[in-house]
């Protein structure tokens, strides 16, 4: 699936069962006007069209790829093993897995290198991606710092509620249906 003319950066996962914790990729992608894909490829059930995808990725004009995958999760480092592209890991986990994605994703060998985020940090994963874009694009490099400015503007107004108002109402707010 192509979200832009010339996309930019590649999203890819290892199952539709992991859509839901990379929607924060696509999101955030989409909030910075990045295009980018986005890809089911399995590095055990397609590994063929995995290979195809990484070694065509850097011709076809993607400058990063995102991969998020649960389990043995060995999509992320496979996709690494193939592309000279940067490589941001999404280690996925539920409630009923322990943190095996995580492990597989940072025990990679040293020459591969692949840059992991926190399990489930498919948001951070995109917001890294606009850092590493920024550094060429200064539009970019400026939306990056509106929202920074917005992330603090939010904390300062957060702890302002909560010197006015004290703990329990501030709570009780958070937790009104
Ligand atoms: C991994 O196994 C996938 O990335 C997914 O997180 C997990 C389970 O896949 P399904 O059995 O739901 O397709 O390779």
């Amino acid at each position: 699936m192509e979200h832009s003319a010339t996309p930019r950066v590649g999203v890819i996962m290892g199952s539709g069962s992991d859509l839901d914790m990379m929607a924060g990729a696509m999101e955030t992608l989409e909030k910075f006007g990045i295009g980018y894909e986005v890809r089911i490829l399995s590095a055990h059930r397609t590994p063929h069209l995995l290979a195809e995808y990484a070694n065509t990725a850097k011709q076809r004009g993607l400058s990063v790829i995102i991969a998020g995958a649960g389990g043995s999760a060995h999509l992320p480092g496979v996709t690494a093993a193939y592309t000279t592209l940067p490589v941001i890991a999404v280690p996925i986990t539920r409630d009923d897995h322990g943190h095996e994605a995580l492990w597989s994703n940072i025990k990679m060998p040293p020459g591969v290198p692949l840059a992991t985020m926190p399990e489930n940090g498919s948001t951070n994963a995109a917001l890294f991606v606009v850092r590493l874009l920024a550094l060429t694009d200064a539009n970019l490099s400026d939306a990056y710092d509106s929202f920074k400015q917005q992330q603090i503007a939010a904390g300062v107004q957060a702890d302002q509620q909560l010197q006015a108002e004290g703990w329990e109402a501030t709570l009780s707010a958070s937790r009104a249906p």
